[in-house]
């Protein structure tokens, strides 16, 4: 399989996030994508290649222009604001009942992104977890030319391909970032499949968390069916979106379908919601599915509460292959760093109809348990 993997994911060099007020060391490191990479090569069977440039269009076709312009501009204007902190989150968020009484139109008129740069991160931002800093927009805009470059690998007629993005991108919406998301990677590429081949498309989200961002974008398009297996937000990162009776309004009604699990949720649950998920997409015409892919589902991540194995993964990416339809595989989140590589491995084997063997230098067994 061909994979898209660029360098300039090194640039957004993060080492601590924040969390209900705490600094703690960053989750969604350079690292992640780095022993994903090695265990691509080590593996033999995948051939590594750079993304193509595809500029700024295919983005504002997704994003707002005005969240493209803060993330170009955001550090520089920390600095010019004299801020030297050594990384920008937002000071203020503009908490709905700020507002309450105000007319739409009021709002309109009133509710605009201010000049100072905590505020402005406030403006477009969703949360602290996603920490911004001097590379992080060269390695987002990077992430989205290793998702577009990934479609036209699979429109130019592989079976499939995968994206090594980073940083990640399910959480951001139309006009917002969050959740170590900046550009969503995924709906980049969905709407960029529509485009070029008139055909209706599907996200498969199964990062652990809910895909708000994907789920925002297309939520009243029928064009796009977006599908999660996620954590229940009521106990989980994003909260605010991702039950089960959010399905779309408009031409969108019916095209968005949530499926939240329990704490705990094991393989058999999972493939269970996974045989779910791929009778939503089965259902629809198309020929293109877009995986959003996390590993944050595995029993030792240190951010998700689900005890999926390794085994797991490569029979899931053997289900969706058996979809019979083309994979533009993107990884989005999995923070346990150990088992990454040897995760991702035995997902996209799988849905290449490959077995899967541990490699005996990742010091990891299948079973799920991690030497040393
Ligand atoms: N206790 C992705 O997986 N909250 N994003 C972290 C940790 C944010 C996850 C809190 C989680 C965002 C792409
Ligand atoms: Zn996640």
């Amino acid at each position: 399989m061909q994979v898209v993997y660029s360098p300039a994911h090194l640039g957004h060099d993060i080492d601590t996030e924040t969390v209900m007020g705490l600094g703690i060391p960053a989750n969604e490191v350079a690292e992640r994508a780095e022993k994903i990479r090695s265990a691509l090569e080590a593996d033999g069977g995948f051939d590594l290649t750079g993304p193509t440039d595809h500029g700024e269009d295919p983005i504002t076709a997704v994003h707002d222009p005005g969240l493209v312009r803060f993330l170009e501009e955001a550090w520089s204007e920390a600095r010019s604001q004299g801020i030297g902190r050594p990384f920008l989150a937002a000071d203020t968020y503009p908490n709905r009942a700020m507002f309450e009484g105000m007319s739409p139109e009021a709002m309109e008129r009133l509710v605009r992104e201010p000049r100072h740069v905590g505020g402005r991160a406030g403006f477009w931002g969703l949360d602290t977890a996603a920490p911004l800093v001097a590379g992080t927009y060269v390695a987002a805009r990077a992430a989205v030319d290793v998702a577009l470059t990934t479609v036209d690998l699979v429109l130019g007629g592989q079976t499939a391909a995968y994206g090594l993005c980073r940083p990640p991108g399910h959480h951001a919406a139309r006009a917002m970032y969050g959740g170590y998301c900046f550009f969503n990677n995924a709906a980049i590429a969905a709407h960029a499949i529509t485009q070029a081949t008139g055909e209706r498309v599907a996200i498969l989200d199964v990062d652990y968390h809910h895909g708000n961002g994907s789920q925002q974008i297309f939520w009243r398009r029928g064009d796009v069916r977006y599908v999660s297996i996620h954590a229940d937000p009521e106990r989980q990162y994003p909260f605010f979106l991702g039950r089960a009776d959010e399905t779309g309004e408009g031409e969108g009604a019916g095209e968005n379908l949530n499926i939240p699990l329990a704490a705990g949720a094991t393989n058999a649950d999972y493939l269970e919601a996974t045989d779910r998920a791929l009778e939503a997409i089965a259902a629809v015409p198309g020929s293109v599915v877009v995986v959003s892919l996390g590993f944050d589902t595995y029993g030792l991540d240190p951010i998700g509460d689900f005890a999926l194995t390794t085994d797991v993964y490569h029979e899931v990416g053997r289900r969706v292959a058996a979809l019979g339809r083309r994979l533009v595989i993107l990884q989005e989140g999995g923070y346990h760093r150990p088992s990454l590589g040897e995760n991702a491995r035995a997902w996209l084997r799988g849905a290449e109809g490959r077995d899967f063997d541990p490699l005996p230098s990742a010091g990891f067994s299948p079973g799920g348990a991690v030497a040393g």
